[in-house]
């Protein structure tokens, strides 16, 4: 038996992994975005994985704000609550109030029941970059980067890359810094995240979703991170509508190389 449980495990996970290691498209960051992207992907019949840095996915959404475990979405984003079987309360004019463990829970249960598969404990720390484009990941174990340890990575190509990594857009920084490159933003850089706005910050996150570079979309608070926009705090309407679009362009997008 013994031998049993270490085999099966050791089998279907390297099985896993191989099958994963051609995608239509990698997601970086298992927060709310990244989690709605990946749903919408892989119902959409697309290949698709994310990659988590930490031990559990979810991102900012577990601990709602000073972990008071509530969060705000507003109307507009209320459909993919529903979607999602995600309940929720109404509040005040427009908003409603949702148990963040709740919808944390469920966003991971519902990516992975479409069929997108989350590797946890893998940081990505480059892309693959030719043609003048990004054409997949550099990843590694995460507990490899925080001990430090000199141990060269494993490479996974995707048709699409999309970064979900919240406030410091790690993955555009280094494409945009190791490349030479500009990126589709106000200054062709990472401009970073100005302070709170929640009205402006939300607009934005959906409106600043997009392809920044050849093969590179971003989402969510990266989103908003790389153009330069503000903050908004734990309201999550935005992040989920972001997700939403960023898989509808990156599908639109795998279609048109087709
Ligand atoms: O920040 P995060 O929750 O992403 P998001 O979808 O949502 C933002 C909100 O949670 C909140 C907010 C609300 O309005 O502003 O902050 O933009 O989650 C990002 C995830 O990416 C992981 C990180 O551990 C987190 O779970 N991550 C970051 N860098 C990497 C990474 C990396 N290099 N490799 C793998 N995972």
């Amino acid at each position: 038996m013994e031998r049993v449980v270490s085999a099966g495990i050791i089998d279907s996970y390297f099985s896993k992994l191989k099958s994963n290691l051609s995608l239509d498209a990698a997601i970086v960051g298992g927060g709310p975005s990244g989690l709605v992207a990946a749903y919408y992907l892989a119902k959409m019949g697309r290949k698709v994985a994310l990659f988590e840095r930490k031990l559990a996915p979810g991102g900012g959404m577990w601990g709602g704000a000073m972990m008071f475990n509530q969060i705000m979405v507003q109307q507009e984003a209320v459909f993919i609550l529903d979607e999602l079987g995600i309940r929720h309360e109404p509040y005040g004019e427009g908003y409603c109030t949702v148990d963040s463990v709740h919808s944390t829970s469920a966003l991971i249960y519902k990516a992975t029941q479409a069929g997108a598969t989350v590797f946890n404990c893998f940081s990505v720390e480059d892309v693959v970059f030719q043609d003048n484009a990004v054409r997949g990941l550099v990843v590694n174990w995460a507990p490899v980067h925080r001990e430090g340890l000199h141990v060269d990575p494993l490479v996974i190509m995707a048709g699409a890359v999309l970064e979900g990594t919240g406030h410091d857009c790690e993955v555009c920084r280094l494409v945009a810094r190791k490349n030479g490159i500009r990126l589709d933003t106000p200054s062709g850089e990472v401009m970073g995240e100005r302070s709170l706005s929640i009205e402006l910050g939300e607009k934005t996150t959906v409106e600043n979703t997009k392809q920044v570079y050849p093969g590179l979309y971003v989402s969510g608070m990266a989103a908003n991170g790389v153009s330069g926009s503000f903050r908004m705090g734990p309201i999550f309407g935005g992040m989920l509508l972001s997700g939403k679009k960023a898989a509808e362009m990156i599908a639109a997008d795998l279609d048109r190389r087709k």
